[in-house]
């Protein structure tokens, strides 16, 4: 009888305390209600605060950028449903086959920058000669609109690279050569957008590297990778090993180097997923000059000298094997350079067997 009555109040005593339980939350109060966090636009109104004679033309065009960025991320991410993948069927200055979707990014990209008004010059990977726009705004725009695009059929990540400079001649007058074919090292502004597992914009003025990435349902890009540096020193190299037969000695024995170390190759063939890996894990992407390719792939105007900005600002290297990428004088809008860029000691390191 008591061993009955004692079973009982154990059940009442233990149905209190779950009752009276404190209360554990599923999700932390910091978590649930987290601020969505710093959009581009206004990361870009507050570094404008930080110069005193800024006069938001800059502010504006890196803004049309963005938007011309959102527009192609929408095709991108549709190509396989619609018949925007593929061959468009004609081949650009550089006679390479062009696809649709390199012809709709770079229609999309010079639209959003006519419209934004703030170029007066747009060097496109996809049209031979200058684009002239506006002839009373400041800043000169070099762009790839879509790089890696034999990528887009197959799903594999692709990218936008731009990079912006400040006109010499007067504003009001005719753009001239010398106002675009300037150095890199002339920049004031470059920066990717890469359309990868996620998308992401990644820019510098020359006061470091921010990277945003796109959360689709605001529509916005969001500050996810704030002052983004480049280790020193890393265990990837990156490069087209096919080519091996016609790579130069020098290239050749920094390649058995990178195996002695047993580095890690990693080669997508779309330089800004090339890039972007290497600047946030540390590596070394290289296009050096092949038989096919005597003076490397890769465009100087708007493929190396913008990655090369990025990748200073982030601490690290970019060189045509020798010289500094952004200390060459281009003399040609679809000029290209070898290219070996990346985390500084293993830029370097890859010099030093040409140097012997
Ligand atoms: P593209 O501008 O015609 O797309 O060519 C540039 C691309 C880079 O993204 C990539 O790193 C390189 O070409 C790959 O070239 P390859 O296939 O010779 O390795
Ligand atoms: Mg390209």
């Amino acid at each position: 009888m008591r061993v009955k009555y004692l079973k009982r109040d154990l059940t009442t005593i233990r149905s209190f305390l779950f009752l009276h339980r404190p209360k554990t939350l599923l999700m932390d109060k910091h978590t649930i209600g987290s601020t969505v966090g710093t959009t581009l636009d206004r990361f870009i109104n507050d570094k404008q605060a930080e110069f005193p004679f800024a006069t938001g033309e800059l502010s504006q065009l890196l803004r049309d950028i963005a938007l011309a960025g959102k527009i192609i991320n929408r095709e991108v991410n549709k190509s396989g449903l619609l018949d925007i993948a593929g061959a468009y069927g004609a081949t650009n200055v550089q006679g390479e086959e062009q696809q649709k979707l390199d012809v709709i990014a770079d229609i999309r990209f010079i639209r959003a920058l006519k419209n934004g008004g703030e170029v007066c010059a747009i060097v496109s990977e996809e049209k031979d000669d200058l684009i002239r726009l506006n002839a009373n705004s400041r800043y000169v725009v070099a762009m790839d609109p879509l790089d890696g695009s034999s990528n887009i059929d197959v799903n594999v990540s692709i990218g936008t690279i731009f990079s912006i400079y400040r006109r010499l001649s007067p504003i009001g007058t005719p753009v001239q050569m010398e106002d675009v074919l300037q150095k890199g090292d002339r920049q004031v502004a470059a920066g990717y957008i890469l359309y990868g597992s996620s998308t992401m914009l990644v820019y510098t003025t020359g006061h470091g590297v921010n990277g945003f990435t796109f959360e689709p349902t605001l529509g916005e890009f969001l500050l996810s990778h704030q002052n983004m540096k480049c280790p020193k020193n890393g265990n990837i190299y990156s490069i087209n090993e096919g080519s091996y037969q016609s790579f130069e000695p020098s290239v050749k024995g920094y390649l058995q180097y990178c195996k002695a170390e047993k580095y890690s190759a990693r080669y997508i063939g779309s330089l800004v997923a090339d890039f972007h890996r290497n600047l946030l894990k540390g590596g070394v992407y290289m296009y050096p000059s092949t038989e096919k390719a005597p003076n490397g792939k890769l465009r100087l105007m708007y493929e190396c000298n913008c990655l090369a900005f990025i990748i200073e600002q982030a601490g690290g290297m970019a060189t045509d094997g020798q010289r500094r990428i952004m200390e060459i004088r281009p003399t040609d809008l679809h000029q290209r350079v070898p290219l070996f860029i990346g985390s500084s000691d293993m830029v370097s390191k890859a010099r030093t067997f040409r140097e012997g």
